[in-house]
């Protein structure tokens, strides 16, 4: 039987779910407009004032915020809260120079990890369960966020943060885990480790929450074949709060978007078009029900198609494809659009593991691209033929996908280094 954490929100009817946005939305463009000068600001240069938006209808009437925004406004600039009355920032991890600092009140807080308790019973998850949450803890979103949402549902929690094989799997058998939360690249290590050590026999985990990154259908049968479990997807960013804007149910086809928090749109990434149910392109959300941090139609440079067909599980909120790329790494290769997920599906369903490295590089201004892919122990070979001949039937095979030709370099099981947070899997060396 399907289990929902707000059955009232879940499962509620058009209708109903309209007339919350619709009233939602409205108080949050007043709230925006009051208290974030710079946002008001581009509003006023668009020409629009509260005035103007009725509800949901008139989404698109507001200007769109972008990271480089959110940049231009740090670390102050787009609060509506005072400080006094926030408790907790998270931020991401900012390797490129792009920090983005989010800002909570314990409302926000509170509202986060019900999205989050949503998606843990979603997957079944109850008091009886034991929730290993693995993401990383401290400023990255993952950890605190699942955290909470544990707590909601009532799961012993199992605070352990990322990293530290040893320790999680002690734990897992120890304390008998029976849902895993992590990045579906650590989840597909901590499973390669559990066969290493013989001790598949020993754990008791029935389901697993994997998102932060991009993993493609194969990746997920792989992991849910190797581990006895189901391996479900969740979504979020910082900007939004963290986890849980969308979350995967039994279904397993698709993320439903906890649209009472989270208004959706889809948007051409090159003229900032609406588009119809249905189409691809880069998502966009409108953050309602949040009080010091929110962000009105901030593109995500997510790539995405939204779907509102019914859905067996009772949950009537839209729901979300897997992000099939981002519309700003979304590789360009001679021309060709290639996502990283397509090369992971090639890989995948050749036999190969999802340890891979794709090194893009501009030589004598033509583009190339290599992808390096680990041998597994079933598929490894040090026979020069052999390799020679794997590696060209990797190379047809990426070539029917992508359209173009890449380089393959079969490397030796175990050669790529392993990620405990987020995979690097994408070595540009164009842009340096
Ligand atoms: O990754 C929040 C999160 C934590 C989500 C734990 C799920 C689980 P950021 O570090 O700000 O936040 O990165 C957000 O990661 O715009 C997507 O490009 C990507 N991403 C997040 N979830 C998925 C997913 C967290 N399920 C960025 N599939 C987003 C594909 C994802 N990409």
């Amino acid at each position: 039987m399907e289990r929902y954490y707000q059955k009232e929100m879940e499962c509620a009817s058009r209708e109903d779910m309209l007339a919350i946005q619709n009233e939602r939305l409205v108080k949050q463009v007043q709230h925006v407009w009051d208290n974030v000068p710079y946002y008001r600001q581009k509003m006023e240069q668009k020409g629009v004032t509260p005035a103007d938006i009725h509800g949901v209808e008139d989404l698109h009437k507001l200007p769109f915020l972008t990271k480089a925004d959110l940049r231009d406004a740090y670390p102050y600039g787009l609060l509506a809260k005072p400080l006094e009355d926030c408790v907790r920032i998270q931020s991401t991890s900012g390797t490129t120079g792009r920090r983005v600092v989010a800002f909570y009140t314990q409302h926000d807080i509170d509202l986060w990890e019900d999205c989050c308790a949503r998606a843990i019973t979603a997957v079944g998850g109850t008091n009886q369960d034991v929730c290993q949450v693995s993401y990383g803890y401290g400023l990255f979103t993952g950890g605190p966020g699942l955290n909470g949402g544990s707590h909601r549902v009532g799961c012993l929690t199992l605070p352990m943060s990322s990293g530290n094989t040893d320790r999680q799997l002690q734990f897992m058998t120890d304390l008998g885990t029976t849902i895993l939360c992590c990045t579906p690249s650590y989840a597909a290590y901590l499973a390669e480790s559990i066969h290493e050590r013989g001790l598949r026999d020993q754990i008791k985990l029935k389901a697993g929450i994997f998102g932060a990154e991009a993993w493609s259908e194969e990746m997920r049968r792989d992991i849910e074949k190797q581990l006895g479990i189901k391996a479900y997807d969740i979504y979020g960013l910082t900007e939004t709060s963290g986890p849980g804007v969308a979350f995967e149910c039994s279904e397993q086809n698709g993320m439903h978007i906890n649209e009472d928090h989270f208004i959706p749109e889809i948007i051409d990434p090159d003229t900032g078009e609406v588009l119809p149910e249905g189409s691809q392109g880069e998502l966009v959300f409108t953050s309602i029900s949040k009080e010091a941090f929110p962000l009105l139609r901030y593109r995500t440079r997510d790539i995405c198609v939204l779907s509102r067909k019914a859905c067996s599980c009772g949950r009537t909120l839209i729901k979300m494809c897997k992000p099939m790329g981002r519309s700003d790494d979304m590789l360009i290769v001679k021309g060709v659009n290639v996502f990283p997920s397509q090369i992971e599906t090639v890989l995948l369903e050749n036999g190969y593991s999802a340890n891979y490295q794709i090194v893009v590089d501009r030589i004598n201004n033509s583009d190339t691209i290599e992808v390096l892919v680990e041998m597994t122990p079933d598929i490894f070979s040090d026979s020069l033929g052999q390799i020679t001949d794997m590696e060209k039937k990797l190379v047809a095979a990426l070539k029917a996908m992508l359209g173009i030709y890449a380089k393959v370099r079969l490397v030796d099981p175990k050669s790529i280094a392993r990620s405990e947070g987020k995979a690097v899997r994408v070595i540009d060396k164009r842009k340096i």
